[in-house]
């Protein structure tokens, strides 16, 4: 009889001592996370080809007020979709690590472009959404958030008769200003900057690891693959978060 599958263990991951010395000496730690963070949830990234009803839509077409002006109810609809795949995903290993990280330092901020929630559902406590949150719903003329609404039409009418949209940023719209005053703030002052699960190609976030780096933070890159942030990375950690993160956390400081 054969024995007991053992679950895949990871290979252990060659993690520099020269990072491991930055992390036990930092006091400031900032962290700028996307799509690929959420992407071990079952959550598809934006590059990935996205599967089933959505595989011929592309999200820079969706995700834009163009887009919604065009086809309201299809845009509703997509982001319905995603609200529903959300809500039935949990975070993984590497939003977990990083609420344990928060744990670990002084200063820790956590900034992330996903609009998921599932930092803040891993138990993560200072969360910096940068293209707002797909849970919250807002006036798309008075761009109030909207608590309630009756389902039934797509999209659903905020009671001044406007249509109501989801509360995220779309391509050619402003972030928040506050929310882009901290991340830019946390980026100048932090000692170490990681940036995992970003393609680094969609601004003004994708500026923010120069930024730190400009400062004379050490940037941490984690990614399976290349991005255009890789050659001006100090250390890159190539691999899912969801392997990395656990490894970069049992070799950090225990919780201050
Ligand atoms: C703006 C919410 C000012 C909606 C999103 C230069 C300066 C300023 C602006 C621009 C500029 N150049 C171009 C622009 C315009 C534009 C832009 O950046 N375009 C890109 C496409 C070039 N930026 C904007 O429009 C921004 N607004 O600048 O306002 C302004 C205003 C008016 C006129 C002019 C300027 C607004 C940008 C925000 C858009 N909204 N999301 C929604 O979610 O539906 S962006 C959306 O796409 C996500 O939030 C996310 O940020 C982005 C996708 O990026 P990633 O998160 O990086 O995900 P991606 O799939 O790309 O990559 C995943 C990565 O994970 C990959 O590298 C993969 O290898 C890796 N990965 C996979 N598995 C794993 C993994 N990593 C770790 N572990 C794994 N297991």
């Amino acid at each position: 009889m054969g024995g007991r599958h053992e679950p895949e263990r990871p290979m252990p991951l060659a993690i520099p001592p020269e990072l491991i010395a930055r992390l036990a000496g930092a006091q400031r730690i900032a962290v700028l996370t996307g799509a690929g963070i959420s992407a071990e949830s079952g959550i598809p990234t934006f590059r990935d080809a996205l599967t089933g009803l959505w595989a011929r839509y592309d999200p820079l077409q969706l995700a834009t007020p163009e887009g919604f002006a065009r086809d309201p109810a299809l845009v509703w609809d997509w982001y319905a979709e995603r609200r529903r795949r959300i809500a039935q995903v949990q975070p993984n290993l590497g939003h977990l690590a990083l609420a344990q990280m928060e744990q670990r330092y002084p200063h820790f901020t956590l900034v992330t472009q996903n609009v998921d929630g599932l930092h803040q559902r891993a138990g993560s406590r200072t969360v910096i959404e940068l293209h707002g949150n797909i849970g919250r719903v807002k006036c798309s003329r008075e761009l109030t958030v909207v608590a309630a609404y009756a389902e039934g039409e797509s999209p659903p009418r905020c009671p001044c008769g406007a249509w109501l949209r989801p509360d995220v940023v779309w391509f050619g719209e402003l972030l928040p200003e506050q929310a882009m005053e901290q991340a830019e703030a946390a980026a100048r002052n932090c000692e170490v900057f990681f940036t995992i699960g970003t393609s680094a190609e969609v601004y003004p976030a994708a500026e923010l690891p120069m930024t730190a780096r400009a400062a004379g933070a050490a940037v941490v890159e984690i990614n399976p693959d290349k991005t255009p942030l890789t050659r001006h990375a100090h250390f890159v950690l190539h691999g899912p978060a969801g392997v990395v993160l656990p490894q970069l956390l049992a070799r950090m400081p225990a919780a201050a």
